[in-house]
This record gives structure tokens, sequence and C-alpha cells, in this order.
């Protein structure tokens, strides 16, 4: 499954991710051995593969109808290389981002489609280092194939906002010319459930790009928000001079809502919001991060039934099912960039920057559309506390701004006290660790920096958020005595942490680290036990530790909105 709605009726799309793959390693004791594997498919859940690092190939035939032909690859950890018949046609770096090849002229039949994935580690890879999760090697995303015509909508963005004549949609079609002659043509979009539609006339030169823009005013529409998520279909569509029938079509969702900052609140569709969210991993040990649907669903079902009403896409873009699901159960998403705890001296690493901003610029246009997300982030816990961190944390402030101006922007810093980063986002994030990693009670703590914030950052006056906080429990660790590691102290930490950021005056809210545990990367510092992040209030197998009953019941005494 690619997202959880048809994207088009005119485009024809064939997924390829699903059974008849196959996967081989490059290298090993089972080097050019071939297993079946369904995708995604990440090679660390087959038994010989369990910490394979390096090189191996996917591969599955398929067949189309030919002519122009796009192959989307929703994810591949972490560089993939794609080959169709033995062409090269293309390479990705990031596991979390989307990435197409395009095929023009391919015949009808069968073909055969190859992926060399790597996941190995070097110089070269600025952003998949040896870290606190666990990088996969696999196609841990969908995999789709399309059918196309002359030419193609390559993006669609479609931003509400509200003013004296109620909502607007300010929508802009990116269209494609496939051929090499110039096109001329309409773009049509339209809300159907509103009858609000727009023409818009298009030039494209030979095979060139061109970006469309208009206005749609939708009437009396539902707008979106957590207790009700409203969705709105919007189709846009191709015709072209001459043609009999519409060339492409490129269907998305909407949702009606406006996110905006007023002094130190964060207000959604106008009221006052308190975030309860949980910083989640896309980590299963039965999957790796390949989760399929149903498994995302139950992480949402449990978060709910904890009382959330937030989660943070820690440390990466998401898979778009798992936004789809935020957008229909109305979840609110802080997005952020790929990269955790980098140094300076990372960051110095001559991909880093390119790297890191491929990656903004290939997660804000593809996910730009979902209601769900409300917030930005960037660069977690990197050097915000030095003069070089600040020059990369304000060319990727200013990136963000370039491509969507709609929503806030942020960055989880762990720089108690030094960061000089916070005059250039929206709103001040820390991750703080009180109880766990500083032996300081937490509302102590929180109260010492929130005021070192207002009185001595530039981030004064600024919303504020704790974007991380937890301690670590061994499910099943029983003691009476509250060491560190049992489930007790853990529920006893986050009952501090948690009513500390809850109680803080001009705090927003809390993304507590984390949902649930996760596989580390064995190359990383030691000190975790099992090789895991055991931070979870759930264990890597959704199983409740203590500190759930505890979470749960602090955030049910909280309501979403803030009372006037
Ligand atoms: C950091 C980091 C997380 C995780 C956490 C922890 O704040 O952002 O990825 O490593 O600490 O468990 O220590």
């Amino acid at each position: 499954m690619i997202r959880t709605f048809e994207t088009g009726r005119i485009r024809k799309s064939i997924e390829l991710s699903g059974s008849r793959w196959t996967f081989s390693p490059a290298a090993g004791e089972y080097a050019g051995k071939i297993y079946p594997v369904v995708v995604p498919c990440c090679w660390e859940t087959l038994p010989e593969f369990v910490s394979y690092r390096g090189k191996g190939t996917f591969a599955r035939r398929f067949t189309c109808n030919g002519g122009t032909t796009r192959i989307i690859f929703k994810g591949v950890s972490h560089t993939g290389e794609v080959y169709v018949d033995g062409n090269r046609l293309g390479s990705h770096y990031n596991a979390f981002t989307a990435f197409d090849v395009i095929i023009k002229d391919l015949a009808a039949g069968e073909h055969l489609l190859e992926v060399v994935v790597d996941n190995s580690f070097s110089e070269a890879s600025a952003l998949h280092i040896p870290n606190d999760y666990m990088t996969y090697g696999g196609i841990n995303r969908g995999v789709v194939l399309e059918e196309l015509q002359q030419a193609y909508i390559r993006e669609l963005a479609a931003i509400p906002a509200m003013d004296e004549n109620g909502w607007k949609l300010s929508v802009t079609a990116q269209v494609v010319n496939l051929t090499d002659t110039a096109q001329t043509g309409t773009v049509t979009i339209s809300l159907p459930q509103t009858g609000a539609q727009i023409q818009l006339p298009v030039t494209i030169p030979a095979n060139e790009t061109v970006s469309v823009t208009g206005e749609l005013r939708p009437g009396d529409v539902t707008a979106w928000a957590p207790e009700n998520p409203a969705l709105y279909e919007i189709d846009a569509v191709v015709t072209l001079d001459g043609a009999a029938a519409p060339v492409d079509d490129l269907i998305d969702r909407v949702g009606f809502r406006e996110i905006r900052i007023e002094g130190k609140d964060i207000l959604l569709n106008g009221r006052k919001i308190r975030i309860k969210g949980f910083c989640r991993h896309e980590d299963h040990p039965n999957f790796g991060c390949a989760l399929p649907l149903q498994a995302m669903q139950q992480d949402l079902a449990i978060m709910k039934d904890l009382g959330a009403n937030a989660v943070r896409t820690s440390h990466y873009p998401n898979d778009e099912l798992f936004l789809d699901l935020c957008d229909e159960q109305g979840i609110l998403v802080w997005e952020e960039n790929h990269a955790r705890g980098l140094t300076e001296e990372m960051m110095r690493n001559p991909n880093f920057e390119r790297q890191a901003e491929d990656c903004i610029r290939e997660m804000i246009p593809l996910h730009i559309n979902h209601p769900s997300i409300i917030i930005w982030g960037i660069l977690n816990e990197c050097a915000s506390e030095t003069e070089y961190g600040y020059d990369c944390y304000s060319k990727q402030y200013a990136l963000i701004k370039s491509l969507d101006t709609s929503r806030p922007t942020s960055s989880a810093s762990c720089k108690f006290k030094t960061d000089i980063c916070f005059g250039l986002p929206d709103i001040v994030s820390y991750n703080i660790y009180p109880e766990w990693y500083v032996d300081a009670p937490a509302g102590e703590y929180l109260k010492d920096l929130y005021r070192w914030v207002q009185e001595e950052s530039e981030g004064a006056g600024k919303p504020f958020l704790i974007t991380e906080t937890g301690a670590g429990a061994m499910y099943g660790y029983r003691t009476p005595t509250l060491d560190k590691w049992s489930e007790e102290y853990q529920a006893q930490a986050l009952e501090h942490q948690i009513t500390a950021a809850l109680t803080q005056e001009g705090c927003s809210g809390i993304f507590i680290w984390q949902y649930c545990d996760v596989r580390i990367s064995k190359e990383w510092f030691a000190s975790r036990p099992r090789t895991m992040n055991n931070k979870g209030v759930v264990d890597e197998y959704r199983r409740r530790k203590l500190s759930y009953e505890t979470v749960k019941n602090l955030y049910n005494a909280y309501p979403t909105y803030w009372e006037k």
C-alpha cells in the first residue's frame, strides 16, 4: 500500500511493493544467494542478516504497457541505485525521503527492476551514522510504477488560510512536459465535496516544468481539528489543447486548519493548544523500520489510549502512510528532517549540508498537504551552541520558509543554557532528562532552564516546548527500591517530568521520549543495555510498562485546548 486513498483516476499506477521480490547480499557468508522477500523489507528481518551491514540487491520482474514510465520509491535505506533491464537509472541517499526514476519510451512487456541497496557507514553518509537508533538495510517503504502521458503533475500544494471571507486555499501545481514540443493546456483544480473549482491555463516548453497558482474559495467547510479531523479531497487534472481527454491527474487531501503563533502561544484555528505527545521511531522487532500499515495503526491506537494528541517523527520524515493515518485520526505531528546528535565536526562533513538540505527539499513539497503536520523541525541535538552550527541552522530555517511559510519551525536542543540559535525558529524546544542523566528534581530543573530562556537567550517571548524527556526501564524489571532501569523508577521519573512540563508557565506541551523501546546500531557507543534504547513507555513488542498508567492518567488530566 502506498497511500490510504486513491491518488489518481487518470494516471495509471501499479504497486510494485509486495511479494515476488528477491534479495541477494553482495558480501559475507551468503553472498550471491537468493532469498524471497516481501517489500517493504529490511533485510535484518531475515534470520541470516540480522546485523548485516553492506550492500545487497533487491529485484523483481514487472510488466507494463510501455511508454513513459515512472517508478517511485518511498524509501530505500539508506542508499539505493536503480537499474531497469541492467541500465542504471539513478541513485538516492536517505532512507526517509522518496525519489523517482523516469524511463521514456519503455517497451511494453516484461522488465527486470533491480535496486542495489547499501546501508554501510562511511564519510559519504553524513546523516546515517552509528546512532541511538538503527539504520536498517532494505527497501523500507512502498514502490509504485506510474504510466505517464505527455505531461504530468509532479507536485500539488494546497495551503489553507482563514480571512474575513472565510477559508481560502492557495494552490500551486507543478506540471512537467514530457515531450519534445511545447504544450499548452489547462490545469483544473477542484474540491469535489464543495463544488469549488479553478481553471489555470498553462504553457510548458518542451521537456520543462512549469508551476501554476491560484486560489479556491470552498465556502462553508468543516475545519480540521484533533476532535474532528475533517478531510477534503483535492483533484488536479491536466488537459492539453487538442487532446480528446485529460492526460493526467493527481488526487490528494486537505484539511482546513490554521496553525499560528501568538506571543508564547501555539494556536490551532485560533485556540491555544497543549501538546501531549510522544517521540516515535519507525521501529519494530518484526519489521525493522518497514512497518506495515497495521502496525502503524496499532501504534496510533496505543498513543491515543495513552491520552496523547501528538507525535514527533524523531528523527526523520515519516512514511506517508503514517501521516495519512494521523490526518484521518486527528493526531498533531511535528515532522523533522533527518539528523540526530551531530557535533560541529560531524556537521563539517562535506556532505552534511547537501544531504540535510536535500532531506528538507524532499520532505516539505511531498508532505505539505498533510493537515496533521503543524511544526517543521530540523537538526535534533546538533551543534546549536557553535557559530558554525548557527550558520547551518539559519540556512536550513531559511530553506524551510522558502518552501512553506504556513507552519512554525523549531529544533529540539540539548544545549543546556548554551544554545545560541533560539533567535532563528518560531518555537524554542528543549530535550531535558532531569532525574535520569541529570541528578536534579524535574520541576526545579525546568524552571531554571525556562528562566534562562526568557532572561538570557534570544528565545525570550517565543512558545516553548519540551521535545524530549524520559527515563530508561527494562521491561519486567521491578524493584521496590526505585532503582534506575526499573519500571517503578521510570514511572516516577515520568510522573515528575510530565507534571513539571505541563504545569510550567509558558510551556505549550511535551513529547515524551519515547513511545516504544527501539533497536540501536551496535556501532554506536555501548552504553545501552540490550543494544536498545529502553526509554519506551511500551517495550519493542508494545507491551506496557508500569509507566503506561502514569502517563495515561496525566495526559488525560490535561485537555488539548487551554481554557481562556
Ligand atoms: C537524545 C536524543 C534521542 C535519544 C535520547 C536518549 O535526547 O535526541 O535520540 O538518544 O537522547 O535516549 O538519550
